[in-house]
């Protein structure tokens, strides 16, 4: 019998799980209809989703700033950037939908505590230099591990990574420039850049997950091409490209162990504190109670426009469909 090109869910198929390993070592990409191991489906949806969800999440901390930026022009950039942040989530749960989820069901699990955010969203904005601090290293950090993303073997993420890609890096940018000038202001304004980056600048590193020894998935999903690179070259590509701009910035970095090797080109830094960041993963973050709360408040108030939406669609989906006819006839 001719090989189907489609198993059902839990069926198996040697023949198909030799063509993803040849796709695979040939570096193709994954497409939707491409048979994919289950496990390969699930990491994906898991990884998808828990960038999605950072990308929504993520908008709170900054949008706390944008009715107090201190000009119309950052305030027009940092309502862009919030923007854009949204604009990521849309295309990370699109993505995610390519492997038969649904979108509703990925956010019940956020709002519910089931899936997780990137641990970074649950510090607080406690100054305007914060907004700073979060593009420079926030969005800095998000870039180091995304550009490898880009080449990630499944198609619609990689094709998404692109494009988040870019806008990513104009909001590293404006982050640099608001430090810069804030750092080469008055006393004031320096100390509070300074400040800013004190208290951003581990939870930053943490951004990459735990080291690769405590990392159940890493194996696995290099394996698979999904990560291209491990959380701890990923960290330390991040130390090294950072701490030459903090000099440019005038600012320091709050790590009295941070040394250049000489012998391996690569800066030395002193141990994370991995308690902290257990801690924000089981909840027990400064503002993870505060996070979830305002994104179940903002989506039950966002039901009515679900609902019109929804309403929309179905009164125009027939429309659309009859309208060739109609414009043939006339
Ligand atoms: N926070 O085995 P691993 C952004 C979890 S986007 C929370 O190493 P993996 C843009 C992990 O899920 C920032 N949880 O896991 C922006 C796993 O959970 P499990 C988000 C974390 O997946 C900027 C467990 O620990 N970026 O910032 C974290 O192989 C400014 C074991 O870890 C992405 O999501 C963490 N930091 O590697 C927006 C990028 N780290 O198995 C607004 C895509 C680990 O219990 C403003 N994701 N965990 O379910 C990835 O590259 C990977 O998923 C890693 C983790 C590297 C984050």
């Amino acid at each position: 019998m001719a090989e189907r090109d489609h198993l059902e869910p839990g069926e198996q198929s040697p023949a198909l799980a030799r063509r993803f390993d040849e796709m695979l070592a040939e570096d193709d990409r994954i497409e939707p209809r491409d048979w994919m191991p289950d496990a390969y489906r699930a990491t994906l949806i898991r990884q998808i989703a828990q960038h999605a969800h950072s990308e929504i999440i993520g908008m709170q901390p900054e949008a706390n700033w944008i009715t107090r930026a201190p000009s119309l022009r950052r305030k027009a950039i940092l309502m862009a950037k919030v923007q854009d942040e949204a604009g990521h989530g849309l295309y990370l749960y699109g993505a995610a939908e390519t492997l038969g989820v649904d979108r509703r069901d990925l956010l019940e699990l956020l709002n519910t505590r089931k899936q997780r955010y990137s641990s970074i969203f649950n510090y607080p904005t406690t100054s305007w230099a914060d907004v700073g601090a979060i593009g420079w290293l926030v969005d800095g950090a998000a870039i180091t591990n995304q550009v490898p993303l880009c080449r990630c073997s499944y198609g619609p993420y990689a094709r998404a990574m692109v494009r988040i890609c870019k806008e990513e890096s104009f909001h590293q940018r404006q982050g640099f420039d608001l430090l810069l000038t804030l750092s080469k202001g008055t006393a004031e304004q320096h100390a509070m850049a300074q400040d800013a980056v004190n208290r951003w600048w581990w939870p930053s590193l943490m951004m990459f997950g735990p080291p690769d020894d405590q990392s159940p998935n890493s194996a696995q999903s290099m394996a698979w091409g999904i990560k291209r690179f491990s959380n701890d070259e990923l960290r330390q590509k991040f130390v090294d490209m950072t701490v030459p701009q903090a000099d440019v910035l005038g600012l320091s970095l709050p790590d009295p162990e941070l040394t250049l090797d000489g012998q391996t080109g690569h800066y030395r830094f002193g141990p994370i504190d991995w308690d902290e960041f257990a801690r924000v993963l089981k909840g027990g973050g400064p503002c993870n109670e505060q996070r979830i709360a305002h994104r179940v408040k903002a989506h039950d108030e966002g039901e009515w426009v679900r609902q019109a939406a929804a309403a929309h669609a179905a009164k125009h989906a027939p429309v659309r469909a009859l309208k060739p006819a109609t414009e043939a006839v006339a």
